[in-house]
């Protein structure tokens, strides 16, 4: 262990951490607070340094894809701002922070050789965090598969998991002395579904039986990569979760949306009655192959949830396979329509725990998207995140073995096909001037950190 990465709290040990016991603020011993971002959303700079094209440059440069025709060429400048933007994180007693490396900037085409200027930037950033006692939490996929490879068939083919076992390999090994805690995926289910059934993110896609291949490869991508990437670090992917409420059609929804992941995750076996659903509409999931589940299954060290709001569908006679309909959210909901339940979350934590396994947990997303009236003064995201922790502390009570939370996001940014109009950040960015400015709920959230520390 390097000295940067002890005074970070990095650890020298492969195992999770053991069950912690409750400490000071309602957390366990070794908790972190966090915040969360990913390359795309922030970075710009899309042309520099050796960058290759990805899905989301080509998503966003087509018209109609992004609301008024925005897309991430320059986002948050971060890859410029880098510097400023740990100092602001340090400012705000931030403890942990989950960035994601872009498969482009590594692999301008998706194989090959490493392009050493992009494993520089990424070095510089983690040593940055070091250097501020924040720890780095790298998610190796946050949306950017290169577009040389979806020209080859994107996740829809088995090659594009085998070319991400490379990269986790490249990347494992540039970096695993300042990184150890690592995040394979981010949310497999927009990844296949919200890119190849709705079509609404890149590449685009709107075809269910590519969708269910694509859902697969994405999980098998994440146990190659779990087995190459460094021995000595944690590994875990991070999925949307959602209680889901309504008529028979919640059973349906769970298993697309929740069921359909966890159970290959964490029993190695999909769901037999979304199997049997899929298979009866679409014939043989022939992507699975022998062994794949076991490759899936091996390594979760722990497990990402990403918890915004849970879901209310009914039956509708309609389109197959799902047969339902998405409703309104009920009650308070965000600036995405999306229903505030704090006690979701807790629902979701204690489901994992009793139906699955008892596994350490990182809370790798949380937050929410405010139309706020002035641009800092931000009480509706202040009371979420309030909500949201309090919600935490009564999970770890029930005996979850929470370990991190990071809000989403740090910086205002590009929110993928909404542009840049919904606003997650607790730190407000004017992307004339990229002046950074944090919200009353960064603020609070710096005091919140404080007080649990007894600081
Ligand atoms: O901005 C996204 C993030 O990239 C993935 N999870 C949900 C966030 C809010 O929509």
């Amino acid at each position: 262990m390097t000295e940067l990465a002890a005074q970070a709290g990095r650890s020298s040990a492969a195992a999770p951490e053991a069950v912690p016991a409750p400490a000071a603020g309602g957390f366990p011993e070794g908790f972190r607070f966090g915040v969360a971002t990913a390359a795309y959303q922030i970075e710009g700079a899309v042309h520099e340094d050796g960058r290759g094209e990805s899905i989301w440059d080509r998503f966003s440069h087509t018209p109609g894809n992004v609301e008024r025709g925005e897309t991430g060429d320059v986002a948050c400048d971060h890859y410029h701002r880098w510097a400023e933007d740990l100092d602001l994180m340090a400012s705000l007693n931030v403890e942990s922070y989950r960035f994601s490396i872009a498969w482009p900037r590594i692999q301008p085409t998706g194989s090959g050789p490493a392009n050493q200027k992009g494993i520089d930037f990424y070095r510089r950033l983690v040593e940055g965090m070091l250097e501020r006692g924040i720890e780095p939490i790298a998610t190796l996929y946050h949306w950017d598969l290169p577009q040389a490879l979806q020209d080859r068939g994107g996740w829809g083919v088995r090659e594009t998991a085998e070319r991400f076992a490379e990269y986790a390999a490249i990347v494992g090994d540039a970096l695993g002395d300042v990184v150890d805690r690592w995040i394979t995926m981010n949310e497999p289910w927009v990844v296949a579904f919200l890119g190849h059934v709705e079509g609404r993110k890149a590449p685009g896609v709107r075809h269910w039986p590519t969708a269910l291949r694509a859902s697969h490869h994405v999980l098998l991508a994440h146990g190659l990569a779990a087995q190459v990437l460094p021995a000595d670090g944690l590994v875990g992917l991070a999925l949307n979760l959602s209680p889901i409420r309504g008529d028979d059609a919640a059973v349906r929804q769970d298993g697309y949306l929740n069921r359909w992941f966890l159970d290959p995750v964490l029993r190695g076996a999909y769901p037999e009655d979304m199997l049997g659903l899929y298979e009866g509409v679409f014939g043989p999931l022939d992507a699975i192959r022998d062994g794949d589940l076991e490759t899936i299954s091996r390594r979760v060290d722990f497990l990402g949830v990403n918890y915004y709001n849970p879901m209310r569908v009914r039956t509708n006679a309609g389109d197959l396979p799902l047969q339902l309909e998405l409703l309104p959210g009920e009650g308070q909901v965000t600036g995405m329509g999306w229903e505030v339940d704090p006690e979701g979350l807790v629902e979701v934590l204690v489901r994992i725990r009793s139906e699955y396994r008892d596994l350490p947990i990182y809370i790798t997303e949380n937050g929410a998207a405010y139309p706020d009236a002035d641009p800092v003064d931000d009480p509706e995201r202040t009371a979420y995140l309030a909500a949201h922790l309090d919600a935490l502390r009564r999970a770890v009570a029930e005996g979850v073995d929470v370990q991190r939370y990071c809000v989403w996001s740090l910086l205002d940014n590009f929110e993928w096909e909404h542009g840049y109009d919904q606003r997650f950040g607790i730190v407000h960015v004017d992307f004339e001037t990229q002046v950074r400015t944090p919200k009353r709920s960064a603020l609070w959230y710096r005091d919140e950190i404080a007080r649990v520390r007894g600081k």
